[in-house]
């Protein structure tokens, strides 16, 4: 039975599964759900995900959304040491929960702020993304001492984390998001561009997504 993955190949919450699945070396399908024509919220859509977002993963009888959620029932399935096994385990768990709650968060304020109201003909509110900037600037200096002298997030290999924590880089360049200023981060993510091909080949695809959508609306970054 073919595996489904719903998504928008512009969306970061998409490109953590696609990313992970391809690292795998899963077999799925890519079912296309197009974002910006408001595809998230037809009524087709919404019969399969009643949150409304993508990813969605339709595994025979199973449906799941959160990107998080399908990327541990992948890698479980597939037995894949992305979910180590032992206390590394717990700690990919610990920073993939981290990335949801004090992480990604703030990245996604910022993607409604920046792009978003753009699309819309809407000005940024400054105050926002000032309050959105710090706390990132907070969170990005724990992180860069975190990977001090660490080759990924956890121990030396790749795993869910990795795919988690390194989301918010999908947008980087069209929200601007001062990631620049924390040498370990930077180096990190360019450790996963050079040594994780789907991380690679995913980001040419987001861009690509991203820039040829937001090029019929006449933004450029
Ligand atoms: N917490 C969710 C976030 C999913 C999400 O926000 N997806 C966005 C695209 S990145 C979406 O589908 N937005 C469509 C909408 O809000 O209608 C996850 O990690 O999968």
């Amino acid at each position: 039975m073919t595996i489904s993955i719903y998504g928008d190949s512009g969306s970061g919450s998409f490109r953590r599964v696609w990313a992970a699945a391809k690292h795998m070396g899963i077999q799925f399908e890519h079912t296309p759900v197009d974002l910006l024509k408001g595809e998230s919220q037809a009524t087709e859509f919404l019969a399969i995900n009643p949150i409304g977002r993508v990813p969605v993963l339709v595994d025979g009888a199973t449906v799941l959304s959160e990107a998080s959620a399908i990327n541990l029932y992948l890698a479980e399935k597939f037995d894949s040491p992305l979910l180590p096994k032992g206390n590394a385990r717990y700690e990919t768990l610990q920073w993939m929960f981290w990335s949801a709650e004090h992480w990604r968060v703030f990245s996604s304020y910022l993607f409604n702020e920046r792009i978003g109201k753009r699309v819309m003909g809407v000005a940024e509110d400054p105050t926002l993304v000032e309050f959105i900037f710090t706390n990132i600037r907070s969170n990005a200096a724990m992180l860069d001492q975190h990977l001090a002298g660490k080759t990924f997030i956890v121990g030396n290999q790749v795993t869910l984390a990795d795919f988690d924590v390194a989301a918010p880089f999908s947008q980087m360049a069209r929200t601007k998001t001062p990631y620049d200023e924390f040498p370990n981060i930077m180096a990190w993510q360019q450790r996963l561009l050079d040594e994780v091909p789907a991380w690679k080949e995913t980001k040419a695809l987001l861009d690509d997504r991203m820039d040829r959508a937001f090029a019929a609306f006449g933004i450029t970054f």
